[in-house]
């Protein structure tokens, strides 16, 4: 008797032919409404139950493993820092899944929550998150995007598909909050696509910033002056983020020693980020629609 251990399901999936450069499916604007929640509408945004309903092809722990009928380059993973945020992720996850899917993308979505009432850490749950998804046996993404749960993109035209080379990718730098104007000293806030190497390269993110403020800062700085990557903004017109007003986080309060510490980043960075990261994971849930890593950060 012969054993066969072929993966039959991703391999019949991916097809012979290379999926186009431009996928057929993209429409366009995406119609992102945020509007039922702030009217307290209960059937929106969609439940956990309803997204995984409109998208029947994803597997667990929220991997969609590429079209059926072409086979794709693009392996994305979607990190997302989290805690306390249900609706925001209900939100994201309806129109993110939708938009990577008709982009014919193969991607994963990883929502890394802080799994304890302290300081929220950004820059840990990042790396947490990073390391994870680098180490996925089910896909090996070549391509990162470290994502806020409250922005979402307009137009399916805005690709998540990592530049490579020399240059790293910053997608939400028109956001309705500011017109839909790069402004206000932006930095590489919200979307950021990298590739693993690039991630690499930088030490990742810093884990010493608890509190609101100045990480994203300090990756600009990393990304600028050891990476020598440029950021490279889509032009297009159609580029457009909403994001979803809330109130702010109370456990995570303006951070005091934000700005001592972005003046020093610069002695940091090689030995504070991916190489010194002592967070914990205490549990990996794959639910539907996405993998949730719960993570305690290093305590200040
Ligand atoms: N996040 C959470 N929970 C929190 C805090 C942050 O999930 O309690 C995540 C979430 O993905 C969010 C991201 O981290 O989109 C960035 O959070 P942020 O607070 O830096 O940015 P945001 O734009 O809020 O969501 C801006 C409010 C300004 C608060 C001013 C300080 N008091």
């Amino acid at each position: 008797t012969s054993i066969s251990f072929e993966h039959t399901t991703s391999a019949s999936r991916r097809g012979d032919i290379p999926c186009p450069d431009k996928s057929p499916l993209l429409k366009g604007p995406v119609g992102v409404n945020f509007e039922g929640a702030e009217k307290n509408d209960s059937n929106w945004p969609p439940t956990f139950e309803e997204i995984a309903a409109a998208y029947p092809t994803l597997e667990n722990g929220g991997y969609y493993p590429g079209p059926n009928d072409c086979r794709t380059e693009n392996t994305v993973a979607i990190i997302i820092p989290f805690r306390d945020r249900e609706e925001h992720l209900r939100f994201f996850l309806y129109y993110i899944h939708g938009i990577l899917q008709r982009q014919q993308a193969r991607y994963r979505i990883f929502v890394v929550e802080q799994d304890d009432d302290q300081v929220f850490n950004k820059g840990q749950l990042m790396n947490t998150g990073f390391i994870y998804a680098h180490n996925d046996t089910r896909f090996h993404p070549k391509c990162f995007f470290f994502h806020d749960v409250d922005t979402v993109s307009e137009d399916d035209r805005t690709l998540y598909r990592c530049r490579g080379g020399n240059e790293v990718l910053h997608l939400s730098h028109r956001i309705d909050k500011f017109n839909y104007r790069f402004c206000c000293g932006m930095t590489v806030g919200g979307v950021i696509g990298m590739t693993n190497e690039q991630f690499q390269k930088l030490n990742g993110f810093s884990n010493a910033y608890y509190g609101w403020g100045a990480e994203d800062d300090d990756i600009n700085a990393r990304i600028v002056w050891i990476g020598r990557f440029s950021i490279y903004r889509p032009p297009d017109d159609y580029i457009r983020f909403k994001m979803i007003r809330h109130e702010n986080d109370k456990k995570n309060p303006k951070n005091n020693e934000r700005v001592a510490l972005l003046n020093s980043w610069n002695k940091r960075q090689s030995k504070d980020g991916l190489n010194s990261l002592q967070s914990t994971i205490t549990s990996v849930v794959e639910y539907p629609t996405h993998t949730r890593i719960l993570v305690k950060p290093k305590p200040k």
